[in-house]
């Protein structure tokens, strides 16, 4: 007979086990679109359900405040390197619990209460840690966001005036919801001249970036944040990278771009976090190590030439586009000429096994909760292999699943299509 702690999930705890089997099914056989989720390697799942997770690591490898800590030490070296060598930084800080906390480290090294940041207002495809007012980043430090132009382009002019205007200490870049390219470059020359730090929040695109699918802010930023869930493919959890020379992290250092390593990650710990969630840490290294290959450069690619399949499919099927198509992993749809909102579209597509998420389009007619346009992205479904034809093929199902929306039978065709689909791309078997 196995003892209580050596019974597998199933038998010790049949109910979180039977949630577990059903969200799994739901993952294979439904289209998920939300752009900032993926599903990880067996590898990364296995590191994340290693015996890592009972250990406590306070500190950084070297300087630990727990004994014990000599493979931990190890982990978290792997991983440091793996994302120093990806991205072509010097410093790498693997700890943070996730975005959010990243960015509020972020602020927590470089800004006092109280000093100004800007960052893409969230109703135009910003994040909420990009200084919203409910948000910590509105609520401690004085936020000024910048906006899009009507057309939902970033206007690199306005921002430029902007920061000229507002005089802010901390520029913030990277989005949720923007469907194009980002000019690192010029938004470096921008914050310079402001004399403002640039922190490029890069959660969305990392994978793109590390696979050779979209440019990146390393010498334009002075400091990148970014989750390691989203396109980069890992657990959910977060790195900053930064060029510099590390001093001793347990030591203050004076606010300087020469310091950003020691200001970074004096700012995760004891800043803000207590001990890293090390089989995170762990999972972070396997996927970094993913990433690094040739097949991922591929996948990065593919990813976007989905994308854009996925756009030219709804733009065939009448519907309109922000910024009228994509050139990464996303796209949001202003469904106004449809006569149907955000919320009423997502629940529909959630019927048929489609899963999106409502969402704002700029200068929005209507509320947050219940805004004009969904966002859809495709990181998820090229790892399962969906390929352009696939794409065409989704474009149709969103089709017909709006327009029809009064016609039940319609609507259970367009679900059974789906299974069909799905059941040709398992991933977990
Ligand atoms: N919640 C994430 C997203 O969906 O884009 C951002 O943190």
């Amino acid at each position: 007979m196995p003892e209580w702690h050596e019974l597998p999930l199933r038998e010790s705890d049949p109910d979180i086990a039977s949630l577990i089997a059903k969200e799994k099914h739901r993952q294979m056989f439904g289209l998920e679109m939300i752009p900032s989720e993926n599903l990880v390697s067996l590898a990364v799942l296995e590191a994340m359900g290693s015996v890592l997770t009972n250990k406590y690591s306070e500190g950084y490898p070297g300087k630990r405040y727990y004994g014990g800590n000599v493979f931990i030490d190890e982990v978290e070296s792997i991983a440091r390197e793996r994302a120093k060598k990806l991205f072509r930084v010097s410093h790498a800080n693997v700890q943070p619990y996730s975005g959010s906390p990243a960015n509020q480290a972020a602020c927590f090294a470089l800004l006092d209460p109280g000093e100004k940041l800007t960052g893409m207002s969230i109703s135009h495809g910003g994040h909420l840690t990009h200084g919203v007012a409910v948000n910590f980043s509105g609520k401690y430090y004085s936020s000024a966001p910048y906006v899009t132009s009507q057309d939902g382009w970033l206007d690199y002019d306005l921002i430029e005036e902007h920061a000229k205007k507002e005089q802010p200490k901390l520029i913030f870049c990277g989005a949720t919801a923007y469907s194009r390219v980002i000019d690192f470059k010029r938004l470096g020359e921008i914050a310079q001249a402001a004399d403002a730090f640039l922190v490029a929040d890069v959660a969305h695109i990392a994978g793109l970036i590390a696979g050779g699918a979209h440019p990146s802010p390393v010498g334009h930023a002075d400091v990148v944040t970014t989750t390691t869930h989203k396109t980069l493919r890992g657990p959910r959890g977060a790195m900053i990278l930064c060029n510099g020379n590390p001093s001793d992290p347990l030591k203050a250092a004076e606010r300087s771009k020469e310091n950003l390593p020691t200001l970074i990650d004096r700012a995760v710990f004891p800043g803000l976090q207590g001990g890293p969630h090390n089989h995170t840490t762990a999972g972070i290294a396997v996927a970094l190590k993913e990433a690094a290959t040739p097949e991922f450069a591929d996948y990065a690619k593919q990813i976007v030439r989905n994308s854009k399949a996925l756009a030219e499919g709804l733009l065939e099927n009448g519907f309109e586009l922000v910024t009228g198509g994509t050139d990464n992993h996303l796209m949001v749809v202003d469904l106004r000429s449809k006569n149907v909102a955000g919320k009423e579209a997502e629940l529909l597509l959630d019927e048929v096994g489609i899963t999106v998420n409502k969402n704002m389009i700029p200068f929005d007619p209507r509320k947050p909760y219940d805004p004009s346009g969904i966002r859809l992205g495709t990181p998820l479904l090229t790892t399962r292999g969906m390929k352009e034809g696939e794409m065409t093929a989704i474009a149709g199902f969103i089709a017909k699943t709006i327009e029809k929306r009064n016609d039940t039978a319609a609507k259970e065709r367009v679900a059974s299509d789906i299974k069909e689909l799905c059941s040709q791309f398992i991933f977990y078997a």
